[in-house]
């Protein structure tokens, strides 16, 4: 197939095979859930990770359960960012900000604390709706060139882990450079695909995300809309991620020297195989064992383990959430409950499998009556001879 961003000829380089939609959680614990191809294709041009086969944005996003502030790390970042936006003399007076997937205003809570207008644009309803009860203005749509042109110009638009989720990127970020004020900033975020091939983080495979971006694959992407970058950040979130700052300004800043990139998928397809045939082997010791195990955090990412393993609810009871709006719900192709965490701690398990693996240090400091142990799909616990 031809890349999505560059058109020119792409390889396939990952099978997951066909697996369910991570977020579209089942209100009954039916085995029969519609599965999609998982194929990840690489474009050698532009060097842009992306799935074959693209599922409508519509079937993914309008009942979405996923709640940015549920998870304090990601709000922690955001406010913290938020505030060097507004306070950095490096960038200019904020007038307007602008989030494209602004979730339920996790970080245009904090624009508004500072005194600034803002205004967000997401189509899950759940979510948007509760941005709105915080009084941010949103637009509950998708994003695109169309509904850019109807929206005002913005000092500052962030795009964090959207861009990912976009079928159409060229018309996304023609939209972003539409809505983007001369002098203003976009601040991107997006999961790096060099620290998802180098930890082979699979699980952050999944049908919401149409593309794996590479530096050079952003930052191409953002120069042909006439925004180079003018900043570049590693940060740790979802296991590591690029957070790029744009701009209009060619004055001062042209495309900057991106570094060599390569990428050993071979490497990490012969991990993802060895990481389901173990956490398999450890499941069946644990119930040879009669030792009981639990899952932490109902994230996108434990569908796609679950599923990619051929795990269900006679190896993992139930998963703890702290999300509302997925209590009660079952783990697609699974049949395995997300329960409270006060559920949880009273079923205390021998052993809790943290999904959210992402969220690790804080899932373990939250819960210090926890007397069980904490282990990753990664980081599988040791089975020695007297365990
Ligand atoms: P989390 C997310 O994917 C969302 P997911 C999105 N699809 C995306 O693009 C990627 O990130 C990059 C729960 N939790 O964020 C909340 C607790 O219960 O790792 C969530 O259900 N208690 C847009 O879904 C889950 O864990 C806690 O203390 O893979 C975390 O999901 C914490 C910290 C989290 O990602």
């Amino acid at each position: 197939m031809q890349c999505r961003s560059c058109g020119a000829e792409t390889t396939l380089v990952l099978s997951l095979g066909d697996l369910p939609l991570a977020n579209s959680l089942l209100t009954s614990p039916q085995w029969h859930s519609e599965r999609y191809p998982l194929d990840l294709m690489f474009c050698p041009s532009c060097k842009l990770g992306q799935l074959a086969d693209v599922v409508q944005p519509v079937l993914m996003f309008n009942d979405y359960p996923y709640y940015s502030s549920v998870s304090g790390p990601t709000v922690e970042s955001a406010h913290r960012l938020a505030s060097q936006m507004v306070f950095n003399s490096d960038e200019r007076n904020v007038e307007l900000a602008v989030e494209i997937g602004s979730n339920d205003g996790y970080l245009l809570s904090r624009y508004k604390e500072l005194g600034v207008s803002v205004l967000g644009i997401d189509p899950a309803s759940g979510p948007a709706n509760a941005a709105a009860l915080k009084g941010i203005p949103t637009v509950q749509d998708f994003f695109t060139l169309r509904l850019a042109r109807t929206l005002p110009k913005a000092d500052v638009i962030h795009a964090h882990n959207v861009l990912a989720h976009v079928p159409d990127l060229n018309d996304f970020v023609a939209g972003i450079a539409e809505m983007l004020k001369p002098d203003g900033v976009c601040v991107v975020e997006v999961p790096y695909l060099g620290d998802m091939v180098e930890k082979c983080l699979f699980d952050t495979l999944y049908h919401e995300h149409s593309y794996y971006f590479s530096i050079y694959a952003v930052v191409h992407l953002f120069y042909r809309y006439g925004m180079p970058l003018k900043r570049l950040e590693r940060i740790p979130a979802h296991g590591g991620s690029l957070r790029l700052f744009f701009g209009k300004d060619f004055i001062h800043k042209t495309v900057m020297e991106v570094p060599d990139e390569r990428f050993d998928f071979s490497a990490m397809h012969s991990r993802v195989k060895s990481t389901r045939v173990d956490f398999q082997g450890f499941l069946a010791w644990a119930r040879h064992h009669q030792r009981s195990v639990w899952g932490y955090g109902a994230a996108a990412k434990a569908t796609i383990m679950l599923n990619y393993c051929g795990i269900d609810q006679t190896q993992i009871a139930a998963i703890a959430d702290t999300t509302p709006a997925k209590i009660g719900k079952y783990i697609p192709g699974t049949g395995i409950q997300i329960q409270t965490s006060q559920d949880w701690l009273d079923a205390a398990p021998d052993y809790t499998c943290i999904f959210a693996w992402n969220y690790e240090d804080a899932i373990r400091a939250r819960y210090p009556e926890y007397k069980g142990q904490f282990f990753t799909p990664y980081a599988l616990p040791e089975i020695g001879v007297s365990a």
